[in-house]
């Protein structure tokens, strides 16, 4: 019998054989697909984590978030020997993805306050991302030199809260957070992720210690 590629069988025989065979490509497919989605999430994002490499600079006393505590605050670049309003810049390695102001490491308990938080990140493409800041009190962020983001608010941080579309650009990119604390809690947690399904890599720069 000529048999063409839609033909069904089957003798007896064949159909034992057919019956393994589907059974098998079955699952082979499950498994498949649970080994994707097992690498999916076993992969760690390295665009998808919380910044924790800061350096930061305050506190200064504030009435609130808006007034700009230093001058020329939207312009705040850190390093290593600079300082703004006096004050210097100094690393801060948070060990949690909630970055807590009032640690001692960082400027201790205080209220009616602001403090900025500098970040450089270096992109191996350009690229849409999310940042996601959740913030104790109010927040408001610089991506690139540019504001994205003003949330005057009094809040207790929920990490991804805020969520801002930003374009990542090949190189480097700087992000610059003020938080205002009006009293109690004081500090934030930022992450960034990609915008879309594509993934790439980038990395917080590590801030410079020494010249
Ligand atoms: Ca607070």
């Amino acid at each position: 019998m000529m048999r063409n590629n839609h033909a069904v069988c089957c003798s007896e025989a064949e159909l034992y054989s057919v019956i393994p065979s589907r059974w098998a490509t079955r699952n082979l497919l499950l498994i498949a697909l649970f080994l994707g989605a097992v690498s999916v999430f076993a992969r760690e994002p390295v665009s998808g984590r919380f910044i924790r490499d800061w350096q930061i600079c305050g506190p200064f006393p504030a009435a609130n978030l808006l007034d700009p505590a230093v001058e020329n605050e939207e312009s705040l670049v850190a390093g290593f020997g600079r300082g703004a309003g006096g004050r210097p810049w100094k690393v801060l390695n948070a060990a949690a993805d909630h970055v807590d102001f009032e640690a001692p490491e960082a400027f201790g308990l205080t209220n009616q306050v602001v403090a900025y938080a500098f970040a450089e990140l270096e992109s191996e493409r350009d690229g849409d991302v999310i940042l996601g800041l959740g913030s104790d009190d109010g927040a408001m962020a610089w991506w690139n030199g540019r504001q994205v983001l003003v949330h005057d608010v009094a809040r207790g941080v929920k990490a991804g809260e805020d969520q801002v579309r930003l374009r990542m650009r090949q190189g480097r990119n700087t992000l610059l957070l003020k938080v205002f604390d009006a009293g109690g809690g004081w500090g934030f947690a930022a992450d960034l992720r990609p915008a879309g399904a594509e993934t790439w890599t980038w990395k917080v720069v590590p801030p410079k210690t020494t010249e």
